[in-house]
């Protein structure tokens, strides 16, 4: 089966999302994928169009490992987010071909299911944390979740998620976060005394702390049973993160923002965390992803993969698909996207009483309404930076 076009398809349905759709010589079946990357879509759309496609016309669509190869080792450049966000939307809409010509659903190539629901958190957001407070006990009693995420914040928020704000120059945050670390640990408290013992409490601290401020907060958190702390301190020093793990008890969940397999590695085979939660986008797709989730496996890690709403609703079926098929799934960020992004994707997992479910189709089960898309067009948007208030200096946002 060869490949006739790939296309983009970039569009803002309350954020920016860049799909990238496949055709082949059989004119009833084409794949799609993601490889939206928040606040940069644009490069992402440049490279995949003016240097992959030409590559790929003509490739047999079947071959997937040779065409993630061919543009992973290919380039010579190895692969930063820009390259491995196009090269994770041909290879989920390569998968997508490949599924639906066989007529099964994904996760029947990847082995087939070992569970029929996925269990997943939401975020608790909020203006203020008593906003926050309230939320999170709404998520148990009412939505019936049984794990809640927290996020490293000020306690009322003075900037914005980054993930639904169109902007024109990037906000900034006011605040250093190595200051708040009492205020983060007193908030987690209170969300576990409103919340009870049996529900899973997760803290994202979002990589805006030191090794010995992300220790001091998880220490004193250890009592109230984390669910797993999330990205405590940012990803670049592997050592870091050997100290972290070496000085806290508390469960760890790294790697959102990891680029490749490689950078996986030091942290799985050493065991330093226990939930690996890249991003299937950033890793370079589902190819990667299978790799990356059977190396854990082997390390008794288990998988957390990055869903926030600004990755769209394909990825999250994608992320459904291996989670349903792997044997060391731990749990999935729910994702949750608005209505105006239902009306540009069709598909995708449905959020049921704490956990995810999909129906069965052909492929990863989703699709892109391309009339709805261009109703949306893209609008340039950034990531917040964050500022130290003392004097004025960048920090991780
Ligand atoms: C998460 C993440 C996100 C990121 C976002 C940046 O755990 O979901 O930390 O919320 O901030 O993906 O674009
Ligand atoms: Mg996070």
């Amino acid at each position: 089966m060869k490949i006739t076009e790939v296309k983009t398809i970039l569009t803002c349905p309350k954020q920016n999302y860049l799909f990238i759709k496949i055709m082949t010589d059989d004119p009833k079946i084409y794949g799609i994928g993601d490889a939206s990357l928040n606040g940069r879509e644009k490069a992402v759309e440049d490279l995949t169009l003016e240097y992959l496609r030409p590559m790929l016309i003509g490739m047999d669509a079947d071959n997937i490992e040779e065409i993630w190869q061919l543009i992973y080792r290919g380039s010579y450049w190895r692969g930063g987010n820009i390259i491995m966000s196009a090269l994770c939307g041909i290879d989920m809409a390569l998968w997508d071909i490949k599924a639906k010509r066989a007529g099964l659903p994904l996760y029947s190539l990847l082995g087939g299911k070992v569970r029929d629901k996925v269990l997943c958190y939401s975020h608790v957001l909020g203006k203020t944390n008593e906003e926050k407070i309230e939320k999170a006990a709404s998520f148990v009693k009412d939505k019936g979740l049984k794990v809640i995420r927290l996020r490293a914040g000020l306690p009322s928020a003075n900037g914005t998620l980054g993930s639904d704000a169109v902007q024109n120059m990037p906000k900034t945050e006011d605040w250093d976060p190595e200051f708040w670390a009492d205020a983060m640990i007193d908030y987690f408290i209170r969300i576990r005394e409103v919340v009870g013992r049996e529900v899973g409490i997760i803290f994202d601290l979002h990589e805006r702390f030191s090794p010995e401020r992300a220790v001091y907060i998880m220490n004193k958190l250890e009592p109230y049973n984390p669910f797993f702390i999330e990205d405590p301190i940012a990803p670049d020093c592997a050592e870091s993160l050997k100290s972290v793990r070496e000085h806290t008890n508390v469960p760890i969940a790294f790697g959102e923002l990891y680029k490749s397999r490689w950078e996986c590695l030091p942290g799985i085979t050493n065991r330093w965390l226990d939930f690996i939660r890249c991003d299937i986008i950033r890793i370079g797709g589902i190819t990667e992803a299978k790799k990356i989730q059977a190396i854990a496996e082997t390390y008794d890690i288990k998988t957390a993969w990055h869903g926030p709403n600004d990755v769209s609703p394909v990825t999250h079926a994608v992320n459904w698909h291996m989670n349903v098929s792997a044997y060391n799934f731990g749990i999935q960020e729910d994702g949750t996207v608005d209505d105006t992004v239902k009306e540009v994707v069709k598909g995708g997992p449905v959020y049921k009483d704490g956990y995810l479910y999909m129906e069965d189709a052909p492929g990863i089960g989703c699709d892109i309404d391309e009339d709805a898309a261009r109703r949306y067009p893209y609008k340039r948007a950034y990531i917040p930076v964050c500022r130290r208030p003392l004097d004025g200096s960048l920090c991780d946002w």
